[in-house]
């Protein structure tokens, strides 16, 4: 088993520049020349466990690394004790440049950073079709992490045994957006299962959405129990009886080396730190009516092109409403 993402014999971590410019590498590298490669498989209050070769170890961060967490998908250099046994603890000594990274804040008013994952291909935003109600506007605000991570959206909607898909697919198919619509009981066989493999096979994939979504019942039905075991070992190491998803964990997939990564429920998605000119590219849907906008346009404006194009019928007034709200709370951070 290897670390998600590109081989990363071709482009070594240990080879790249330090991204910060300052502090040459060449400082630190003798001294961690004999560290191994790991992947961060999940995060519980400081404990790290990285799955190093095919086992999981658990590792805490080497004081030199400051204030930089190490998140789930970091691929990370590790030294000590790695034989992944009962009471040893490694040291995680490099953490790699992230390809991507999910992003999010507590709400838009809130200037902490969290990144909740790294180095994943793609965001699963799971979607119940009942039970939890949709929420339209909580999509949105998570193709707009997705977009500004680096991250291509996939759009998962669950429980098709308790309401049907259509309404919202007539909302989300014109952004082109690849979508999967599921239930539980469909899970183990059927297209549903077969499709979702297809998207989710040889990448990284982070499932994110509200509380109760089904988002762990999709993961745990994907991975198999065998492989879950890595689970069960993380569980015991860490000393938490049964994963409740307090934190984001990455799970190995059957087929191809595709990961899943199951994560805590959000009930909001905040954006502070997403320029709002980036707002838009999560609306590809209406990205063609703001052809005739004023240069550097807002979208937010009296003399944005969008409201006249969309009550020519271009699309749903209900997506410029949810851009505008985007945008309006977006903008509040700018007077703090
Ligand atoms: N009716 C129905 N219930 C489901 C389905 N998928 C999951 N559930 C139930 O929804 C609840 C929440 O599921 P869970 O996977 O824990 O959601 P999470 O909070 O997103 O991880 C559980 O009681 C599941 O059994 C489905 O397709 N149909
Ligand atoms: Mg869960
Ligand atoms: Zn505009």
């Amino acid at each position: 088993m290897r670390r998600y993402g590109k081989n990363p014999d071709e482009d070594d971590i240990r080879t790249r520049p330090n991204p910060k410019g300052n502090r040459p590498r060449t400082n630190i590298r003798p001294k961690h020349e004999d560290a191994s490669q790991g992947m961060v498989l999940t995060v519980d209050r400081g404990r790290i466990t990285c799955l190093v070769e095919d086992r999981p170890v658990l590792a805490m961060k080497a004081r030199e690394l400051g204030r930089k967490a190490a998140v789930v998908g970091d691929e990370v250099d590790l030294v000590g004790d790695l034989s992944g046994r009962k009471d040893t603890l490694a040291r995680i000594v490099r953490i790699g440049k992230r390809r991507s990274v999910l992003r999010r804040t507590a709400d838009d008013d809130d200037p902490y950073e969290r990144v909740v994952v790294a180095n994943a291909d793609q965001l699963a935003v799971v979607t119940a079709l009942a039970d939890p109600e949709p929420r339209p506007r909580l999509i949105d605000r998570c193709l707009v992490a997705a977009y500004d991570g680096g991250l291509e959206p996939l759009l998962v909607l669950t429980k098709s045994d308790l309401a049907p898909p259509d309404a919202l697919l007539e909302t989300y198919r014109p952004l082109g957006i690849r979508y999967v619509v599921t239930q539980r009981d469909e899970l183990e066989d059927g297209d549903a299962a077969d499709r979702m493999r297809e998207y989710l096979d040889g990448r990284a994939t982070a499932f994110v959405g509200h509380s109760g979504v089904g988002k762990t019942t999709l993961v745990n039905a994907l991975v198999p129990e065998d492989r879950r075991r890595v689970t069960g070992h993380v569980n015991a190491v860490t000393g938490r009886g049964r994963h409740t998803t307090t934190s984001a964990l990455a799970l190995p997939l059957a087929k191809g080396d595709g990961w899943v990564i199951d994560t805590p429920g959000i009930r909001s998605f905040g954006l502070h730190h997403v320029d709002p000119s980036r707002v838009i590219l999560a609306f590809p849907d209406l990205v063609p009516g703001t052809e005739g906008c004023p240069r550097a346009c807002g979208h937010d404006e009296p003399d944005c092109a969008l409201d006249d194009w969309v009550a020519e019928g271009h699309a749903d007034p209900a997506r410029l409403y949810s851009l505008r709200r985007l945008l309006a709370t977006r903008e509040r951070r700018e007077g703090d």
